[in-house]
């Protein structure tokens, strides 16, 4: 590859960084000497000069002044956005400007000189970021057109519509961007993730994978004191970025999935009830674990469950109707913003601790002659359920051989064939989780030694959608372990019949 001046002139940004920063941010603070912008804040200034180099050495690589304008657009918005005039940023690529001019040589300083001031005339435009100017602009990266699939275009194209809908949304909710100030950078990180859960839910044409996200998100974010319009227009925001990103045919059905998760939201109040009740099965025993768990009595936690297996409780319905709905409750507390991660650390070790106390029991079934191998898929860290379904397996007679969370595919296929099991039971929690399922699944299939294993696939995004499992190839899926083992038996009995 040619390294050609204007290469050497991005290398050159780069490495003097620091000092063409504070050569920039001396010329701000002598000319206005309260603050630059009206924030009052120059380390925060000096941190934007940063990334007003970084973009300005990318767009010397890349695209050139067409990247540069795009960035100083959404940079603009989302300046305006939490109170900073347009006129701040131009001021301070100004300074930094004059900056490049005293500290590069001429020639390099004449090319980097060019390109910003291409950049900053994009400033004067107006409005700065509407659907209509961002059409123009061409793709930054690789153009998603090509793409064989919706979710491959949506995948591609993420980058750049995450950063158009953060800009459009806050542009049409200038409110919002001065609320989240400083943690405007967050609403980019869950653009990104709504658009990973979008993809998976597109690939798979299940809108109702989406919608359910988009609830949870609401629920999630309300909770932190979010007014609950702005999920809604955010999503409005992916849609018309979407629009504009990718071409009509790739963008309709990722277009679909958000209106159909805008129109639940809008449809009436998410509410999200208590998953632990007194009169449901087992529920006083359920409200008194959960209550030793939140109390931080782990001691209580133990006793309360032995005194119920001493009484005759069946350790399935301990499971079922205890476990299960308190790990759900834990979940929707640190979902509300009811308790911290280390609360929910807290609450899942001791209930991991007592699952293992009861295994005596577990292990003590008549043996079936049958084999299971129990896995979350790469990059699930969630390992309770699939250590569930493991547990009810165990408890129906089979050989059982849990490996816990995020097990790469391989590995997984590797231990199928060396312990000569009948059945894979393969777990996801998160929508993002399933393009690896569908992958694991591909390669079993593709792999001789597990021509006779039965492949079931379950976890949340099947509770879902029931159906999901034959997309993803698999043989069956079930809600709960006990399905799971009941489902195994008739599959393995059809088989052999
Ligand atoms: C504990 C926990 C964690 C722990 C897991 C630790 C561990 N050692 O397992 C940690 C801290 C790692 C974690 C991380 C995250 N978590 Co989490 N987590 C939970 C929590 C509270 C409990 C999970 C659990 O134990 N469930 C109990 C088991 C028994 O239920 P289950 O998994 O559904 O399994 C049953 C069935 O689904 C089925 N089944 C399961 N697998 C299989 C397989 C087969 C083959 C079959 C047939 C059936 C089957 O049978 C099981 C038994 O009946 C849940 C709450 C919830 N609702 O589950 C959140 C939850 C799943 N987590 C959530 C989130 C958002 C996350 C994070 C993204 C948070 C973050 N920002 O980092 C990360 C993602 C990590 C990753 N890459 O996977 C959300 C997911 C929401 C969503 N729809 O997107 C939830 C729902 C919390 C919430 N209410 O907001 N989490």
């Amino acid at each position: 590859m040619v390294t050609t001046e204007r290469d050497r002139t991005a290398d050159e940004l780069l490495d003097r960084r620091e000092s063409l920063m504070d050569a920039a941010i001396g010329r701000l603070a002598a000319a206005a000497p309260r603050a630059p912008g009206e924030r009052g804040d120059l380390a925060r200034c000096r941190e934007d000069i940063g990334a007003h180099i970084d973009a300005l050495s990318a767009a010397l690589r890349a695209t050139g002044a067409e990247q540069l304008g795009e960035y100083c657009a959404f940079t603009a918005v989302f300046l305006e956005g939490i109170g900073v005039p347009r006129s701040a940023l131009g001021a301070a690529l100004d300074a930094l400007s004059e900056a490049i001019g005293e500290r590069l040589a001429p020639a390099r300083s004449a090319i980097a000189q060019e390109a910003l001031a291409g950049g900053r005339r994009r400033l004067d435009a107006s409005p700065l970021v509407t659907p209509a100017a961002l059409a123009v602009i061409p793709a930054a990266a690789e153009a998603p057109g090509d793409a064989a699939s919706a979710a491959e275009a949506l995948a591609r194209a993420a980058p750049r519509v995450a950063t158009m809908s953060v800009a459009l949304s806050y542009m049409r909710r200038p409110g919002d961007a001065l609320a989240h100030g400083w943690r405007r950078a967050r609403c980019l990180e869950d653009a990104r993730r709504h658009l990973a859960e979008l993809a998976a839910a597109v690939d798979l044409e299940a809108p109702a994978l989406f919608s359910d996200y988009a609830e949870w998100a609401q629920t999630l974010l309300t909770s932190f004191g979010l007014d609950p319009a702005e999920l809604v227009g955010h999503l409005g925001a992916l849609g018309d970025a979407i629009a504009i990103a990718l071409p009509e045919h790739l963008a309709a059905a990722p277009r679909r999935h958000l209106a159909a998760a805008i129109e639940r939201l809008t449809s009436g109040r998410v509410e999200l009830p208590s998953f632990v009740q007194p009169e449901a099965p087992h529920g006083t025993l359920a409200c008194g674990y959960l209550d030793a768990l939140l109390q931080g009595n782990r001691g209580r936690a133990l006793r309360l469950i032995q005194e119920a297996v001493e009484a005759g409780t069946p350790i399935k319905d301990i499971y079922t109707h205890v476990f299960q709905p308190c790990q759900y409750e834990i979940g929707r507390l640190w979902q509300l913003h009811q308790i911290s991660v280390a609360e929910e650390h807290y609450c899942t070790a001791v209930t991991q601790t007592v699952l293992s106390h009861l295994y005596p029991l577990v292990f003590n079934a008549r043996r079936a002659d049958r084999r299971l191998v129990a896995a979350s898929v790469d990059g699930n860290l969630h390992e309770i359920g699939v250590r569930f379904v493991a547990d009810f397996f165990e408890m129906a007679g089979w050989d059982t051989f849990y490996l816990g969370a995020s097990t790469p595919a391989q590995d997984v296929i590797d231990e199928v064939a060396r312990r000569g099991a009948d059945v894979l039971a393969v777990s996801a929690t998160l929508g993002e989780h399933l393009p690896s399922v569908h992958e694991l699944i591909a390669a079993a299939r593709d792999d001789g030694r597990c021509r006779n294993v039965v492949l079931l696939v379950g976890g949340q995004p099947f509770r879902v959608v029931h159906d999901l499992w034959r997309q993803l190839g698999a043989d069956g899926s079930a809600p709960t372990a006990e399905g799971a083992v009941h489902l195994a038996q008739e599959l393995l009995v059809a088989r052999s019949a």
